[in-house]
C-alpha cells in the first residue's frame, strides 16, 4: 500500500485512539484481544529469533542491531523495508493500515526475526516448545515511563495518555498496554535461566554499545570482522538511526504518528526522567517502586 493510500485510510478518526480490553489482566487494544486465540496459538519455529521488550525499552534499536548482524553490515539490505515489515510484531494489528504481525510472520521464510511486547506469561507457548532464541531488552522504569508518555501523545494507535500527572499514576498501576512494567521485567528475568534468553539492559547498550553488540553476536553464534562491528555500532547509534527512514517510523502517516508532537526517536538518553519528574513525584515513585520490586534481585541504573 502506498503512503498516499495509507493517508486516505487514516482520515477516518475511528482508526485512532483504539478501544482497549483486558486478556489475563493485561490491557490490550481490542483488536489484539479479539485476535487473542490466534496470537496464543502462533506457531514459532526452532530457528526463530524473538526480540522481546517492554514498550519503549530499546526494541527498535535491538532490531536494527540484529538486522545489521544478520546481514553482515550490509546497509542496503537493512534498508529493504521498515522495521515493522522486516521483523514482524507478532501481536500487533491495525488493519488496513498496518499488516497483521501474525500474517507477516506466517508468510515469512525461515529464519525469522520477530518482535513482541508481551509479558512472559502471555508469550505463545510454541516459543518455549520450539526452544527459539529470545533477546529481551529492559530499561529503567522512569525513562520507560517518560518515553511511553511522549509516544502515547504522538502515536494515535495508543490510548490517550492524559496529563503527565495522570500518566505517572496509570503507569504505576500497570493500566497501560502490555501491562505492568514491574511484572514484565521481573517475569522475563525469572524466565531467563530456564530458556535461551539473552537479557540486556538499555543503559548498558548506551554505555558500551560494542560490548553489548558482542554479547548479541555470541548469543547468535556469529562473528564479524572488526570493521563490520564498527559499522554496526555507527549505523545503530541514536543520531544515525534518527535519520534512517526505515527505522525512525517517519514512513507512517502523520495522522497516525505525529513526529511534530514528539519524534519516535526522541531523546535516547538514560536519565531523561529528571527533566519530567518533580521531586515529590520522584519520591512517591521510588517508594512505590521499592514495594513492587521487593524480593527481586533485578536492579536498574536510572542514569549512566
Ligand atoms: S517501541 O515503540 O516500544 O518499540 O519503542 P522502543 O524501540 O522499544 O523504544 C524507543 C525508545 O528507544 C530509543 N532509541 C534509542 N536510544 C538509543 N540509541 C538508539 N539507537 C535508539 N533507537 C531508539 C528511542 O529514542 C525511544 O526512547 P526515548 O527516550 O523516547 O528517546
Amino acid at each position: 500500500m502506498s503512503l498516499e493510500e495509507m493517508k486516505d485510510l487514516c482520515v477516518d478518526e475511528k482508526c485512532l485512539r483504539p478501544e482497549t480490553s483486558e486478556v489475563g489482566g493485561i490491557l490490550m487494544t481490542k483488536l489484539m484481544s479479539d485476535n487473542w486465540d490466534k496470537i496464543w496459538n502462533f506457531q514459532a519455529r526452532p530457528d526463530d529469533l524473538l526480540i522481546a521488550a517492554y514498550v519503549k525499552s530499546g526494541t527498535t534499536w535491538t532490531q536494527e542491531i540484529v538486522d545489521m548482524i544478520q546481514n553482515d553490515g550490509d546497509l542496503q539490505k537493512c534498508q529493504r523495508a521498515n522495521t515493522f515489515n522486516r521483523q514482524p510484531f507478532i501481536e500487533w494489528t491495525r488493519p488496513p493500515l498496518i499488516k497483521s504481525g501474525l500474517d507477516l510472520a506466517n508468510k515469512m521464510p525461515s529464519p525469522r526475526t520477530l518482535k513482541t511486547h508481551l509479558p512472559v506469561q502471555m508469550l505463545p507457548p510454541s516459543f518455549w516448545k520450539e526452544n527459539s532464541k529470545i533477546i529481551y531488552v529492559a530499561r529503567n522504569a522512569k525513562d520507560c515511563l517518560v518515553s511511553s508518555y511522549h509516544f502515547s501523545r504522538m502515536n494515535k494507535l495508543m490510548p490517550d495518555p492524559g496529563s503527565w500527572e495522570e500518566y505517572v499514576e496509570t503507569f504505576k498501576a500497570g493500566k497501560v498496554l502490555w501491562g505492568s512494567w514491574y511484572n514484565h521485567v521481573k517475569g522475563w528475568w525469572d524466565a531467563k535461566d530456564q530458556h535461551r534468553i539473552l537479557y540486556l539492559f538499555y543503559e548498558d547498550m548506551k554505555e558500551d554499545p560494542k560490548r553489548e553488540i558482542q554479547k548479541i553476536l555470541k548469543f547468535l553464534e556469529k562473528d564479524v570482522p572488526e570493521d563490520i562491528l564498527n559499522k554496526i555500532i555507527h549505523h545503530t547509534s541514536f543520531d544515525v538511526m534518527r535519520q534512517n527512514p526505515m527505522a525512525n517510523y517517519t514512513g507512517l502517516p502523520s495522522s497516525i504518528m505525529d513526529h511534530s508532537i514528539s519524534p519516535f526517536m526522541r531523546r535516547g538518553m538514560p536519565g531523561d526522567w529528571k527533566n519530567y519528574f518533580t521531586v515529590a513525584q520522584n519520591e512517591a515513585f521510588e517508594a512505590d517502586y521499592a514495594q513492587k520490586m521487593a524480593g527481586s534481585r533485578l536492579t536498574f541504573r536510572t542514569e549512566i
